[in-house]
């Protein structure tokens, strides 16, 4: 797949690091449940983003904590990057009290309003016009924030991706359309789904900007979040930015991935980011004693926040009944 290199500039010492802190964190999430599952620590369902962390970390630095995201079921790595605590997460996919949603989502659908994350969604294309109505919320009310709506290849043939993105571009909306294009939608490779190389090429047919980009480059993949983040604040309209990437782990915890060639999994591995950005990292300047520690830091910030999870109680089944309907709500307008 060519890629596009966009921006210009390096990135300081903090910035770094605070890709690879991400980088870790959600990396660190996906394997600690993976293997609670597996070995019957707890029963819940995940769609793992592994070999994805590149795009969420460079999301969450390009975003500010007032910026509105919208993502999907395989949205755990850009809850993290959101700055949603460990324990709100993780509590909702363990369906505990202390989850986001005081346990009631799940995975599919934690929603953390205080960091900006307004809605996390099992329904493919479902939240593209979702964020297209956040971007039109924050233009009549003359806010300057953002509207990222994260999604993936498959999406991109929904009705409701195209929709959005018409209207999104005919009324020059603050949002950013973030494709994490891994290759695959559940077990069916992209060339199956669209006679087009690059998604991004599908924002030229609704005058919108596009660009693809290697999503396994959290700095290339920073500079174009950031770019196109810059515009949108500025009042510049939307974008289409595709990050190419891949997910090593199956669609859902359990998919076994045989349908995955063993060459292009060969060929993936040699990009996995949280193996190539170390070393990219290395020949940079860093330590290794500085990367172990902020690996090892994530991997117990994980297991902490397991620990405290598994610790809370379940939802009261008084519960049920709160938050269904907006009795008792004031509905504001900020
Ligand atoms: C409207 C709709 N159609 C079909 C499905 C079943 N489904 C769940 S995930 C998925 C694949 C989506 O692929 P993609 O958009 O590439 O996201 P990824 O899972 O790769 O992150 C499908 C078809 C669904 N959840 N919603
Ligand atoms: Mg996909």
């Amino acid at each position: 797949m060519t890629v596009t290199e966009t921006g210009a500039g390096e990135l300081t010492t903090r910035q770094l690091t605070t890709l690879y802190e991400t980088m870790c964190r959600a990396a660190a999430l996906d394997t600690r449940l993976l293997n609670g599952i597996k070995r019957g620590e707890f029963a819940t369902v995940t769609w793992p983003s592994r070999g994805q962390e590149a795009v969420a970390a460079a999301l969450g630095l390009a975003l500010r904590a007032d910026d509105r995201l919208v993502t999907t079921y395989r949205g755990l790595h850009d809850h993290v990057a959101k700055g949603v605590p460990l324990t709100e997460i993780i509590g909702e996919v363990l369906g505990r009290s202390v989850g986001a949603s005081r346990g009631k989502g799940g995975t599919m659908h934690i929603s953390a309003p205080d960091h900006g994350v307004m809605m996390t969604t099992g329904i493919v294309g479902s939240g593209v016009p979702v964020g297209v109505g956040l971007a039109l919320a924050a233009k009549k009310q003359g806010s300057d924030r953002v509207t990222v709506v994260s999604f993936g290849d498959g999406a991109t043939n929904t009705g409701s991706f195209h929709e959005g993105l018409n209207l999104a571009a005919t009324w020059d909306l603050p949002v950013v359309f973030l494709c994490q294009n891994n290759l695959y939608a559940e077990m069916t490779p992209i060339e199956q789904t669209m006679a087009i190389p690059h998604v991004a090429d599908r924002a030229k047919g609704v005058g919108m900007a596009g660009v693809t980009v290697d999503g396994n480059d959290p700095v290339v993949t920073y500079r174009a979040l950031a770019e196109a983040v810059g515009r949108a604040r500025a009042g510049g309209g939307p974008t289409l930015v595709e990050t190419v990437t891949f997910r090593f782990e199956g669609h859902y915890a359990g998919d076994t991935s045989a349908y995955i060639p063993e060459d292009q999994l060969a060929t993936m591995r040699a990009q996995d980011p949280m193996a190539t950005f170390p070393d990219r990292l290395l020949a940079g300047g860093f330590t290794q004693g500085e990367l172990d520690a902020i690996r090892a830091a994530a991997d117990q910030a994980v297991d902490d926040a397991v620990r405290t999870v598994l610790a809370a109680p379940v939802p009261d089944l008084d519960e049920i009944r709160l938050d269904v309907y907006a009795d008792g709500l004031a509905i504001t307008h900020d």
